[in-house]
């Protein structure tokens, strides 16, 4: 039969430039060549888009997806490819050239949804969660404001703008002692990833904190220190929706910060979780509530914390663009339930298409009623 054209976009204008790199390198390895033709898409860390045609070879390294901005016509000719370099995104030229995006990559500055919409506008179906459960995904304070009109339990959070922390600092800090005490963590509203976030064990360290973090973003959530071992399950689907098992994150350090989430510096993932089947349960059927709060789709990898003593289970973050290496946790959250990692990425690419056609099914203007 016909191959299924994915195009793979990745890199981007983020600090998760390199993880991306790794990410679309593993998903490129582990799809069968006979099913899939891959067009590479890279973004440059400034910004530029470089599109490369077909991949016809095994790639070998990842630097092979390196493209270079400007080689393009010369090295054609050794490697095969072609590469085309746009100042903005090309996309309108890829329409026609693949039937379905895998977008391995954040928005340019973090606030996502970004490239979803770009898609969206190009007419392509994609892979994972649309535009608007991007964006509350990739914003705390939105997407607990989300989370707590859903009825799921959380941590106590306050929101605070920059704007308010500039004009009245001592309030704030006076809100935060009575409503949430210490030690309480700080963090960026928008990042994908776990900079700018600190943890503040007194009124000194939680200034420190606060100015931190808002140098990243205008929007800051303070969160009650969270009590509880931290477990993780995956999500997959559409509408009708299926879990992996759950995992548990084993921190070594004080918590699970950029460099223990990334380098996998003295953390442990332990999957399955050894937790009682009956939390499980409940992580799960919560974990899909989340998923549907927020409108989700493909999937999503969801944490909470499972306080042993109290038995109380706190949601504490829906990640739509989770981890995607094949020893990344969402990945080996499938695997231990039956779906490896290639498998897992044509069920996505499947989930990607029908979604695509399910929207085709809406009319955009009354007038088409006649
Ligand atoms: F497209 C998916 F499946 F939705 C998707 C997209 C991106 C899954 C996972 C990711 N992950 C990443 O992009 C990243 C963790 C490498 C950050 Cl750049």
């Amino acid at each position: 039969g016909n191959k299924i054209r994915l195009g793979i976009i990745y890199g981007g204008k983020s600090s998760e430039h390199e993880v991306s790199l790794r990410t679309a390198h593993s998903i490129m390895k582990a799809v069968d060549p006979n099913k899939y033709e891959l067009t590479p898409v890279y973004v440059t860390l400034d910004g530029g888009w470089v599109q490369g045609s077909p991949i016809a070879e095994r790639i070998e390294s990842v630097e092979r997806l390196r493209l270079q901005p400007g080689e393009a016509a010369a090295d054609a000719a050794e490697t095969g490819v072609q590469k085309v370099e746009t100042k903005q995104s090309s996309l309108l030229n890829l329409g026609g050239k693949v039937d379905v995006i895998f977008p391995v990559i954040h928005g340019p500055n973090g606030e996502d949804g970004t490239i979803q919409g770009l898609l969206e506008l190009a007419g392509l179906p994609y892979v994972g969660t649309g535009v608007m459960a991007s964006a509350v995904g990739m914003d705390k304070w939105m997407m607990k404001n989300v989370f707590a009109q859903a009825g799921l339990k959380q941590v106590a959070f306050i929101g605070v703008l920059r704007s308010r922390l500039e004009r009245e600092e001592e309030q704030v800090v006076v809100q935060i002692e009575q409503e949430l005490g210490y030690p309480c963590f700080v963090k960026p509203a928008n990042m994908g990833s776990s900079v700018g976030i600190s943890k503040a064990k007194n009124r000194e360290e939680l200034h420190e904190a606060l100015a931190l973090a808002a140098k990243f973003d205008r929007r800051l959530v303070v969160e009650a220190f969270a009590k509880g071992r931290e477990v993780e399950i995956g999500v997959l689907g559409n509408d009708e929706l299926i879990t992996s098992v759950v995992g548990e994150v084993i921190p070594a350090k004080e918590f699970y910060d950029y460099e223990a989430k990334y380098k996998g510096a003295g953390t442990e993932l332990q999957i399955p979780a050894q937790i009682p089947d009956s939390v499980s349960e409940r992580i799960a059927e919560t974990a899909k509530q989340a998923f549907v709060a927020i409108d989700g789709s493909g999937l999503s990898r969801v944490d909470f914390f499972w306080d042993e003593e109290s038995d109380e289970l706190y949601i504490n973050e829906i990640n739509t663009m989770p981890g995607f290496t094949p020893f990344s946790m969402y990945p080996m959250l499938f695997q231990a339930a039956g779906i490896e990692y290639s498998e897992l990425i044509d069920r996505l690419v499947t989930l990607a298409l029908e979604r695509h056609r399910e929207k085709e099914k809406n009319i955009v203007a009354a007038e088409e009623l006649e």
